[in-house]
């Protein structure tokens, strides 16, 4: 895939609306793929000389949202929002968004403002799969000849879960990736064996955290460390992680998980097991080699732990390269953040059968006094101590009316086709909130009276969709 000509005639005009700026504000998303969206405009903006303001925002401030900018750019955001309302008399506007657009691409035609939206479904190309937002301030950077902002588009894209589906990189986003590579900043290991935390976690930790399908690893580090001495990758214990394996050894433990997930899957998810196991591996070949900055998944969950703890500025300072100061506060947010999980998984495990209520299709839990921020991340952690052939769903309250709802499933009911992120926008709306997100992890806001009728729904939608 290329860039399409209209889109890089886009480029280019936003490339003379910057240089022709001198007062300029960004706003940006609050998660991995909106932060380093901001890191890199910012460092556009900083390699230009132009004073700039950036500010890392929900989505629910941007509807009427006061412009007090010559330019105003909004990345990883701005595109299912209307934030022209208040645009005035030759205010300019910049929009890098891969989410469904509300606006037409001639939009901008004839207003008294200036008004640039580059969206890649705006071309026909696909914004869950092929580009994100950290990707499209990418290819302005390009535009400027920064081409070694390659590797922060790289990393918004595993942030953003663009490789979910088939493991590899595919559309514009195979494009950064290689200037990434060309430009010596990432190795790129194809159909490498893919469990989170192979730089800095035990492997037999990482194992015991698998929860696609639950396994007798599965929150079972004796089981983990038995499977490992049998297969001679880690007789004494030494706490080696997955990226000390050599080729023949992750070979051989691809044959032991395909063939304990074999054992438990009903017929129709077969076919999926290599997906569970294989992806491509990116390493970013410039960090200290014993860093969690080495491996994209574990830095983007960095990344992610900033936004959820209202520490964006420290994620993109890093990105930004300090690696003193800001990696410190950095280290310290990750830090606490997982023992704020930790301490959430414990309260919903504790005592497993009056915490976590299953129904015919899905099984839910109450986490109030979890934090909203971090609900979502503790209902993807507690899959493991549920019934993987369907979804659970996690309630937080946000306020003395409003719940919180987050849902995670097992990647094998996303690649069976259920796309739960529409699902739960549907039912959400049905009841008076907002939803959305991906297939396999989403959320929702709803009014605080409606959760039964929420559960009802949702659980009644899926009779037939599920194999239980
Ligand atoms: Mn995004």
């Amino acid at each position: 895939m290329e860039i399409p000509q209209l889109m890089s005639e886009q480029y280019s005009q936003a490339r003379q609306i910057i240089e022709s700026s001198n007062d300029i504000k960004i706003y940006s998303h609050i998660d991995c793929d909106g932060i380093c969206s901001g890191a890199i405009l910012s460092t556009i903006l900083d390699r230009q000389n132009k004073e700039h303001e950036i500010e890392f925002v929900n989505l629910d401030v941007l509807d009427n949202l006061e412009l007090d900018h010559e330019l105003t750019i909004f990345s990883d955001l701005g595109s299912g929002q209307s934030v022209d309302a208040k645009a005035k008399k030759g205010q300019k506007i910049i929009i890098l968004d891969h989410h469904p657009p509300l606006r037409d691409l001639d939009y901008g035609e004839g207003k008294d403002y200036t008004y640039l939206e580059i969206n890649p479904l705006h071309h026909g190309i696909d914004g869950s799969y092929y580009v994100c937002g950290g990707g499209l301030c990418y290819f302005l950077s390009k535009e400027f000849g920064y081409d070694d902002l390659s590797w922060i588009g790289v990393l918004s894209a595993i942030g953003d879960m663009q490789n979910t589906s088939t493991g590899h990189f595919e559309g514009l986003n195979k494009i950064i990736q290689q200037d990434a590579i060309d430009g010596g900043y990432l190795s790129v290991i194809e159909n490498d064996i893919n469990i989170y935390g192979r730089n800095t976690r035990p492997l037999f930790i990482a194992l015991s955290y698998f929860s696609d399908v639950k396994l007798p690893i599965t929150n079972n580090t004796n089981e983990t460390m038995a499977i490992l001495e049998e297969l001679g990758i880690d007789e004494k214990h030494n706490r080696k992680t997955l990226n000390e394996l050599t080729m023949e050894e992750k070979g051989k433990l691809y044959q032991r998980l395909s063939g304990m997930i074999s054992k438990v899957v009903p017929g129709r998810y077969v076919k999926y097991i290599p997906q569970l196991i294989i992806g491509d591996s990116y390493t970013f070949i410039k960090e200290d080699p014993n860093s969690f900055l080495r491996d994209a998944s574990e830095f983007s969950t960095a990344m992610n732990a900033c936004g959820r703890n209202h520490e964006e500025r420290i994620a993109m300072e890093v990105l930004k390269g300090d690696r003193f100061l800001a990696l410190d506060e950095l280290e310290t947010v990750s830090r606490d953040h997982r023992r704020n999980l930790a301490q959430s998984i414990e309260k919903v495990t504790s005592d497993e059968n009056s915490n976590i209520i299953e129904l015919e299709n899905l099984q839910y839990f109450d986490g109030t006094g979890i934090k909203p921020e971090i609900v979502g991340t503790v209902t993807g952690m507690i899959l493991g101590y549920c019934n993987w052939k369907k979804p659970v769903i996690g309630f937080t309250q946000t306020d003395d009316k409003g719940l919180k709802i987050s849902l995670r499933c097992s990647r094998l009911l996303s690649y069976d086709g259920i796309h739960f992120g529409h699902i739960i926008r549907d039912i959400a709306s049905e009841v008076g909130g907002t939803g959305g997100g991906h297939s396999m992890a989403c959320g929702a806001y709803i009014p605080i009276e409606k959760k039964e009728e929420f559960l009802e729904l949702f659980n009644n939608i899926l009779n037939d969709k599920l194999t239980n």
